[in-house]
């Protein structure tokens, strides 16, 4: 076991806080609010975990999050992921969550955030872990729809350090979002966007040049496109890749063939992330463990990803510096 692949102390950017949701609290929160789930038990939902792309986990990940009612369901959630972070190196986390997700079922905005936030604002008291909020859009749905949930979030500007895009990529490129980044960078967030995870390196370019986005969230298939590569190392725009979420969604075959150490040898600031951790396999020690076996990283490898992760973080420029 690679112990330094724990122990190193990092930032975790790509982290759906909705993907952290593990079979048992699932069940139990099933079971509080007299939710049926359409698998009869852990066993059975975790068969549901074969994968064979985004879309496929998709389903199954907007199903479980039915069972998410209250505000206290949401700290739970949250909580659940935070009490156990630390001990794969997490000190510092920004974690997206999928209000769209939510506010379709029924649940209010104030609902879902508030909940999250009582988890969030007490975490560096209580488990030594600054956390932050990034709001996501959900790219298969409307941009009428992402504008009425940027005017929901205009209350808590202050609670969400950034906004993203994510859910089904292929057909709904970030240029459908021009005008909703345009006003959410208006109003002082950052912006991120998941683009060329399976989409083609063109997602990332408009990313890049119509969202005007601080990093890319996975960004792979940016390899294919050799301008694109010169582009991202020239202006140190971060990568937050996750590799075992890339395995279990067949974006690459195996973790043998996964190009983290071409981004690393192209000089990319790329980090490793863990995405969906309770559906794909693990948390980010297990993702730095695994990627350094399989594609035989040093000590110094994995000594640069951590410290890309700081440097790709939006935690305060002094604080920042202190874990450089
Ligand atoms: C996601 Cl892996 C991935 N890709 C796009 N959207 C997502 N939402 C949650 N996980
Ligand atoms: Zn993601």
């Amino acid at each position: 076991m690679n112990q330094l692949a724990f122990a190193l102390p990092k930032a975790e950017l790509h982290l759906h806080i909705e993907g952290t949701f593990e079979p048992g609290l699932i069940f139990t929160l099933a079971e509080r609010n007299g939710v049926q789930l359409p698998y009869p038990n852990v066993d059975a939902l975790r068969r549901a975990y074969a994968f064979t792309d985004l879309r496929s986990f998709l389903d199954v990940y907007y199903a479980a999050m039915a069972v998410l009612r209250t505000e206290r369901d949401f700290t739970e959630l949250a909580d659940a992921y935070l009490s156990r972070a630390r001990e794969q190196g997490v000190v510092h986390v920004e974690m997206f969550f999928d209000p769209q997700a939510h506010t379709a079922r029924g649940i209010p905005f104030a609902t879902v955030i508030d909940g999250l936030w009582e988890a969030v604002r007490t975490s560096e008291a209580r488990f030594g872990i600054s956390a932050s909020l990034i709001m996501c859009f959900l790219r298969d749905q409307s941009e009428e729809s992402a504008f009425a949930t940027l005017d929901e979030a205009l209350p808590y500007g202050d609670r969400i350090v950034a906004v993203g895009l994510d859910s089904a990529e292929v057909g709904h490129p970030p240029s459908k979002f021009r005008r909703v980044f345009e006003r959410a960078l208006a109003e002082g967030w950052k912006t991120v966007a998941h683009a060329g995870e399976e989409g083609p390196p063109a997602y990332v370019w408009e990313a890049l040049d119509l969202l005007r986005v601080s990093r890319v969230d996975h960004g792979v298939r940016s390899l294919e496109d050799p301008r694109l590569v010169a582009r991202l190392r020239d202006e140190r725009i971060p990568l937050t890749v996750c590799p075992l979420s890339n395995v279990k969604l067949r974006v690459v075959d195996t973790l043998a063939d996964h190009p983290l150490r071409r981004m690393l040898d192209e000089d990319l600031v790329v980090t490793v992330n863990s995405d969906d951790p309770a559906y794909f396999g693990g948390y980010i020690g297990t993702n730095y463990a695994q990627v350094a076996q399989a594609l035989h990283l040093d000590d110094a490898a994995l000594l640069t990803l951590a410290r890309n992760s700081f440097e790709a973080s939006f935690i305060d420029v002094r604080t920042r510096d202190a874990y450089l």
